[in-house]
């Protein structure tokens, strides 16, 4: 059985991450949403307000789990037992940044492979940190993110 991890901060979860979750979900059998609990950053919604959020949008997903983890990513691969992992491209800014990446966990963990999707063109503008920008000054984020969200979204104002 084929596992990949789809690893992010997703804080909050956008369309653009949701779009590579769907078609991340038909190239393996198992996708996993790793959210990652950094103890170095504060992020504005918990790991476990971030782990609920995706579970939610991602129920109709069979093959899609999410699980949090700390430390190296590639620890996390090693205990889950994935294959690969699922990255998005947006820009050539993205590419720079996942390129060293996808290197030094290699380097890591010579048996996990990375593997990049490219941002659908309606999604390729979006990001996390400009959605809560948007948010937090009132604007309406209903065309990024999916309704649940856009309600835990207000709830932090
Ligand atoms: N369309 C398509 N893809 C998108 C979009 C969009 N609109 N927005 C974001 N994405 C992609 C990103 O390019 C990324 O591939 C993924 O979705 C998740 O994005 P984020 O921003 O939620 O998550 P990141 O990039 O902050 O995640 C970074 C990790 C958590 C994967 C990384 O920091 C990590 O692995 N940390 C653990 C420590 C470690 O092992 N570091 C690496 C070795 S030093």
């Amino acid at each position: 059985m084929k596992k990949s991890i789809y690893p992010g901060s997703f804080d909050p979860v956008t369309f653009g991450h949701l779009d590579i979750i769907k078609r991340g979900s038909k190239m393996t059998d198992e996708l996993i949403v790793g959210v990652l609990n950094n103890k170095g950053k504060i992020p504005l919604f918990s790991v476990e307000e971030r782990v609920k959020m995706l579970g939610e949008i991602t129920k109709e997903l069979p093959n899609v789990i999410v699980l949090p983890f700390e430390g190296l990513l590639v620890d996390f691969a090693k205990e889950v037992k994935a294959d690969s992992i699922i990255r998005g491209l947006r820009a050539i800014t993205d590419f720079e940044y996942e390129l060293s990446m996808a290197q030094i966990n290699h380097k890591l963990y010579g048996d996990l492979e990375s593997v990049f999707l490219t941002a659908a063109l309606e999604y390729a503008y979006l990001s996390s940190s400009l959605v809560k920008e948007v948010a937090a000054f009132g604007g309406d984020v209903s065309q990024f993110v999916p309704q649940y969200v856009a309600d835990k979204l207000r709830e932090k104002r």
